[in-house]
């Protein structure tokens, strides 16, 4: 894979790094995506994934979420993060300013060793009472899951992830942007890039100046906007980056 010289110098010499993550760069650790190729768990039960991971069917059929998120848990028990998420992971420590925010609600990256996640959508290992509002994490692959009631006030649980729909966690977003907008490389990998506001930050970065640079088998709505375009399977082309340090 040949880097541009124009990119070697931007990667070699940044000093603030931003990377936005989704469900591709998990793909190869066999977690299916939701919209790219592979075995996608795009329906369930006929159900689109945008109506069975909606707010609505939290209030009209909790157990039937439930089912979903039990199954994906069941899933995710047997994957371990692969050589994206532990490049990620080490770049945590070799950037001086480095944030990663992720879209994903799988938890892998800090299963890779990163640090500070930012999860724009949630985490699948964790629930919040839905009368309470307080959070339970729960073990990976504790399926069904556990417990099923809030210890606090016995209400009911749901999955703590941002179903379509919802707000996303009040001032992760804000965080996200924060970083977005004052990054000089901005990497967005394994996104189709369809799910918003996650999908402005690269926009918001190119807005401020960043260059940045896409990581994706195939094209995306963001690639005319991007500097550089790795077309390829996250793992193998971070680590080629990564030989530039
Ligand atoms: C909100 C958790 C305010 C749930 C998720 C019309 C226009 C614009 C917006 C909207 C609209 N109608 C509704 C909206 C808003 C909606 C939205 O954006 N809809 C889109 C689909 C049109 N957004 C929302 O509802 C958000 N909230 O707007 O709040 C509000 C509040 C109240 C009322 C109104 C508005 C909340 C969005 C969060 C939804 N929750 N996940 C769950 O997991 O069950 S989103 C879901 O999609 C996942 O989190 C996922 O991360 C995200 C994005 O998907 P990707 O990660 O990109 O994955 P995908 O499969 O799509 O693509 C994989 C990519 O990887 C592909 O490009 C593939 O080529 C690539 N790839 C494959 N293999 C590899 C690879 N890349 C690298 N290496 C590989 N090996
Ligand atoms: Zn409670």
């Amino acid at each position: 894979m040949e880097l541009s010289k124009e990119f070697e110098q931007k990667f070699r010499s940044a000093k603030s790094v931003c990377v936005l993550t989704g469900a591709g760069v998990s793909a190869e650790s066999g977690v299916p995506t939701f919209r790219g190729g592979g075995d996608t768990t795009a329906v369930w039960k006929g159900m689109p994934f945008d109506q069975i991971s909606s707010a609505r069917m939290v209030s009209e059929n909790l157990a039937e979420v439930w089912e979903w998120f039990d199954y994906r848990r069941g899933v995710l028990s047997k994957c371990t993060p692969n050589p994206a998420h532990e490049t990620l992971a080490k770049w945590e420590q070799d950037f001086s300013e480095f944030t990663l925010v992720t879209q994903n609600v799988d938890g892998l990256h800090a299963r890779a060793g990163s640090k500070n996640v930012i999860e724009v959508h949630g985490n699948i290992n964790r629930s919040r009472c839905l009368g309470c509002g307080v959070r339970f994490d729960m073990d990976v692959g504790s399926v069904p899951h556990t417990p099923v009631k809030c210890n606090e006030c016995s209400g009911n649980l749901r999955p703590d992830v941002v179903l379509f729909g919802e707000m996303l966690p009040a001032g992760v977003f804000e965080e996200a942007v924060e970083k977005a907008a004052v990054c000089e490389l901005f990497f967005v990998i394994g996104t189709s890039a369809l799910v918003y506001p996650a999908a402005s930050l690269p926009e918001i970065a190119k807005r401020n100046g960043a260059y940045v640079v896409e990581v994706n088998p195939e094209k995306t709505p963001l690639s005319e906007l991007c500097d550089e375009s790795f077309r390829g399977r996250a793992g193998e082309i971070l680590q080629e980056i990564t030989r530039v340090f």
